[in-house]
C-alpha cells in the first residue's frame, strides 16, 4: 500500500518539475524519495502519514524559535485581520529596517526584497554600479540564490573566468565571475593580483552553509576586508543564513569585520518569504528612486512577513537566548562526534553557533575540494536510517543543519541515540 507522501508525490511529478519548488527538497542525493509534511510545531513535524520528526533543517534556518511559535502565530494573525499586503509603504516595515540597521552597524540603509536571491543579486547590481567595474568574484561551494551571475562555477586553474554552471547562463556573463576556493589565501592574493583593480565586488558566506558548514579561516576575512579595501571592490557579506543565527549581529558581529553591503534573509521572514540587502549609504542611496539603479518588487516589505520577522526578533533579543541556542547545539555536534568515534566511523562535525554539518569524512573540512571527499553514500544512509527513527536532517551532505529554541535535551539525547544506531550500520 503506497504512502500518502508517495501518491502525493506521483501526482506532484506530474505537475512540477522534479515534484518540488526547490530542487533539494526531492531527496535526490539521499537515495529517497520526498516525504511531504502536514504540520509543524515547535521542533517537530509531522508528515502527512502521520510520522512526526525532529526538525534540524527548519524550513533552511528561518525556524530559529521551531515551528508555529505561539508569538510569532499570534502577532501573524494580527497582522492578517488588518490585510495582508497595501503596495504602499507600512510603518511597520520601517520598524523592520529600524532593527536591521540596529543590529548590523556596517548597515546604514536597508531595502527590504522576497527572497535571498533578489537580495544577491540586486546588491550585486549596486556593486556593478557604483564601481563601474563588471568582474565579481564568489568561493568554490558557496550558493548566493539562483542568479545567473551566481551560478558559475571555476574556470580551470585558480583567478581563471568563470563557466556557466547551468544551462541558460550566458558564457558572456559566466565569465565575469571569477571563482576561487574558500580559506584559499594564496588564491585570494593571485586573483586581486591578476584582476587588479577589475573587481566590482567580492560576495561571501562569511560562514559557509551551502556546502556543508565551513569555517573561515583565522584571518581569511579579515584578509578579504584588506585586499577589497585597497582595491575599491565592494565587499558584500551574505548573511542570508548566518544572519541573525550565528549570532544576532551575524557573522560580522563574531569576526568583528565591517563589510560594504550585506544580504539577509530566512530568520528576518521568521517563516514567511523575505529578503534584504543594505549596506553604507554611499552605496545604497544609488538605489532607486534615490539613484539610478533600478530594483523594484510587488510584495516587498510585506506585511505579513515583515510581522513574523519582528517578532522573531524581538524574541531573539531576549536575555540568554543564543548562549542556550548554541550550548544545546555544542551538545548534540559533540554527541555526534563521540558516538562516531566510539564506533570507528569518520565523522567530522562543524558548528559555528546553532548551524552544523556532520560530514561522512574522517578529514577535516574547510573547503569545497575536501568536502567533496565526504562519502555522501554513507551519508544518504546516515539520513534514511535517522528518517526511520523520527530525525530529519539535512537531505543533501552539502547542507547545513540548524537548531531551534524549541528544542530539548531530551530531543538532542534522541538524537544522539539515534545517530549511534545509525553509526553502528555504518561501521568499517
Ligand atoms: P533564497 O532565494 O532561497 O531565499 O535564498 C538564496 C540564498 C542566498 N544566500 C545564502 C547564503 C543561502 O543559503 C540561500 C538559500 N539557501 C538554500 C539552502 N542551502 C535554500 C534552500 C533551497 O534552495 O531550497
Amino acid at each position: 500500500m503506497p504512502t500518502k507522501s508517495q501518491m502525493l508525490f506521483d501526482n506532484a511529478r506530474r505537475l512540477m518539475p522534479g515534484g518540488v519548488n526547490s530542487p533539494v527538497r526531492a531527496f535526490r542525493s539521499v537515495g529517497a524519495d520526498p516525504i511531504f509534511m502536514a504540520s509543524g510545531k515547535g521542533a517537530s513535524m509531522t508528515d502527512v502519514d502521520a510520522k512526526s520528526y525532529i526538525d534540524y533543517v527548519l524550513s533552511w534556518g528561518p525556524l530559529i524559535l521551531g515551528h508555529a511559535h505561539p508569538e510569532v502565530v499570534e502577532a501573524l494573525t494580527r497582522a492578517t485581520e488588518t490585510g495582508t499586503s497595501f503596495g504602499a509603504c507600512t510603518p511597520r516595515e520601517v520598524e523592520m529596517a529600524e532593527r536591521i540597521v540596529e543590529a548590523y552597524p556596517s548597515i546604514e540603509r536597508v531595502r527590504l526584497v522576497n527572497s535571498g536571491t533578489e537580495a544577491t543579486l540586486s546588491a550585486l547590481r549596486v556593486a556593478r554600479a557604483a564601481t563601474g567595474r563588471d568582474k565579481i568574484l564568489k568561493f568554490e561551494g558557496c550558493y548566493h540564490g539562483h542568479g545567473d551571475s551566481l551560478l558559475v562555477k571555476a574556470g580551470s586553474g585558480v583567478a581563471t573566468l568563470g563557466l556557466p554552471d547551468s544551462p541558460g547562463v550566458p558564457q558572456a556573463l559566466a565569465q565575469l565571475t571569477i571563482t576561487v576556493p574558500f580559506n584559499d589565501l594564496t588564491a585570494l592574493e593571485e586573483t586581486f593580483r591578476v584582476h587588479r583593480n577589475e573587481l566590482a565586488a567580492v560576495i561571501v558566506e562569511p560562514v559557509v552553509g551551502n556546502m556543508g558548514c565551513v569555517v573561515p579561516r583565522l584571518g581569511f576575512l579579515q584578509k578579504l576586508r584588506t585586499l577589497t579595501q585597497e582595491q575599491g571592490t565592494v565587499l558584500i557579506f551574505d548573511e542570508v543564513m548566518t544572519g541573525f543565527r550565528v549570532a544576532y549581529g551575524g557573522a560580522q558581529q563574531l569576526y568583528k569585520i565591517d563589510p560594504d553591503m550585506t544580504t539577509l534573509g530566512k530568520v528576518i521572514g521568521g517563516g514567511l518569504p523575505v529578503g534584504a540587502y543594505g549596506g553604507k549609504a554611499r552605496l545604497m542611496d544609488l538605489v532607486a528612486p534615490a539613484g539610478p539603479v533600478y530594483q523594484a518588487g510587488t510584495l516587498s516589505g510585506n506585511p505579513l512577513a515583515v510581522a513574523a520577522g519582528l517578532k522573531t526578533l524581538e524574541i531573539l533579543r531576549r536575555p540568554g537566548i543564543y548562549e542556550r541556542l548554541n550550548s544545546l547545539t555544542e551538545k548534540l555536534t559533540n554527541g555526534l562526534a563521540a558516538e562516531a568515534a566510539r564506533q570507528g566511523v569518520g565523522l567530522t562535525v562543524n558548528r559555528v553557533g546553532s548551524m552544523f554539518t556532520a560530514f561522512l569524512t574522517p578529514d577535516a573540512v574547510t573547503d569545497y575540494a575536501s568536502a567533496k571527499k565526504a562519502d555522501t553514500s554513507a551519508y544518504g544512509l546516515f539520513f534514511r536510517f535517522l528518517l526511520e527513527m523520527g530525525i530529519y536532517f539535512p537531505p543533501s551532505q552539502y547542507e547545513a543543519a540548524f537548531m531551534s529554541t524549541a528544542h530539548s535535551e531530551g530531543d538532542v539525547a534522541a538524537t544522539i541515540q539515534s545517530a549511534s544506531l545509525a553509526f553502528a550500520g555504518l561501521r568499517p
